[in-house]
């Protein structure tokens, strides 16, 4: 038989250069696991298996201070790494936060020589990943905040922001790019308060754009999470919007730290809900693992998060499929929702004969608020399905 959880080229799983690629090292302690080159972590990713593509911040790729020897011997390994596992490039990004240079911000620090440096530092992280073919840029804004409202203009940062944004737009466009933008929006960690703190925050931006039509968002798990959010809710209005260009998956608590546990492990029942999301509204992009394994992890274990990450998607992706064919679960469907095509005809779209006719209406409101909801047995037989009692 088949193995169902076996991942493929077509489910379109990626992981970055720095997450598996990750050392350990936290702010109590130092590295764990031994740094590898992008060509190792590549090879890495061969030996996982399934893996789609690899994602990588320019300066995951080359260092910030590598000469131009250095940075063509390291692409070129990259490269022969690539072409050996058959893995693709998928997206590329900007390390905007890392160095003490951007201690305030990039595209909002209140020194325009720094905002003019994270420009600049774009344009080549965007040269570099056309140059890999990757066809999503995402920015994630890791130092766009504050510590104290008292340092800068909020405002003023929305527009700094979408300045940046704009120019960016332009410059890959004038330099023959297809690349699609996507914003990652974050509440805190590393600022005391990161501006865009969610998704609907980018969302609400995107239209007052140069170029809405080439920036969507890149949502994450863990930071709407953080933010105390249903991360489905966030993805869902993302999808509506035709805005969902890329994800971040992973998992994390409630009320903690920032944790990028792996995809599904501490949450599975939010997990399963955005798989679903996921698979029946046909999300074709990329499914990154922005996530890394445990510090405790060495190579094998590594490995065995990679591995589980996948694994533990396609086994939801299985749940969602037994769910929709679930006969109970589609009799408890047919039962909630009341469907009327006149009623709803009547609301499509404002007429003055409609607002009359619905002006009219006798609704008998206690009947309406007695109807019977059996969520707690639809909720149940969810919870019976995911935990494989049959
Ligand atoms: C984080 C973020 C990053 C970004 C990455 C891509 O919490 O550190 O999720 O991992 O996704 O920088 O731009
Ligand atoms: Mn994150
Ligand atoms: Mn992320």
């Amino acid at each position: 038989m088949p193995d169902t959880y076996k991942p493929t080229m077509r489910d379109k799983f990626t992981f970055g250069l720095w997450t598996v690629g990750n050392t350990g090292r936290d702010p109590f302690g130092g590295p764990t696991r031994a740094v590898l080159t992008p060509a190792e972590i590549v090879d890495l990713l061969g030996e996982v298996g399934g893996v789609c593509g690899v994602n990588f911040h320019d300066n995951d790729l080359v260092p910030i201070d590598a000469t131009e020897a250095e940075a063509a011997e390291i692409k070129r390994d990259f490269a022969a790494a690539l072409k050996r596992t058959k893995i693709q490039v998928a997206m590329g990004t900007t390390n905007l936060f890392g160095d003490p240079v951007f201690k305030d911000g990039a595209f909002t620090s209140n020194d325009a020589e720094v905002r003019a440096y994270a420009i600049q530092k774009t344009m080549r992280g965007l040269d570099l990943a056309a140059e890999f073919g990757a066809r999503v840029f995402v920015f994630w804004g890791g130092r766009e905040g504050v510590e104290t409202d008292a340092a800068k203009d909020p405002v003023e940062a929305v527009r700094r922001f979408r300045s940046a944004i704009d120019f960016l737009c332009d410059y890959a466009v004038e330099s023959g790019y297809e690349f699609r933008f996507a914003l990652e929006a974050k509440p805190n960690e590393p600022r005391g308060h990161m501006y865009f703190p969610t998704t609907g925050h980018y969302l609400a931006l995107i239209p007052s754009l140069k170029r809405p039509e080439m920036v969507g968002v890149n949502p994450e798990v863990a930071h709407e999470h953080m933010a105390g959010l249903n991360f489905v809710h966030a993805v869902a209005a993302a999808l509506e919007a035709g805005k969902l260009f890329h994800i971040d998956l992973n998992d994390q608590e409630f009320g903690r730290y920032d944790q990028d546990f792996r995809f599904g492990s501490a949450n599975p029942k939010h997990a399963f809900f955005l798989v679903k999301l996921l698979e029946d509204h046909k999300y074709d992009g990329f499914k990154h693992f922005d996530s890394h394994a445990f510090r405790t992890a060495d190579r094998d274990d590594v490995i065995e998060f990679a591995r589980g990450s996948m694994r533990s998607y396609l086994i939801l992706k299985e749940k969602a499929r037994r769910w929709n064919a679930d006969k109970e679960i589609k009799s408890l469907l047919r039962k909630i929702s009341r469907a009327s095509k006149d009623i709803d005809a009547l609301t499509a779209g404002f007429t003055a004969s409609r607002a009359e006719t619905l002006g009219a209406m006798a609704f008998d409101r206690e009947k309406l608020g007695s109807r019977a909801l059996p969520y707690e047995r639809l909720d149940q037989r969810t919870m019976e399905i995911l935990l494989g009692v049959d």
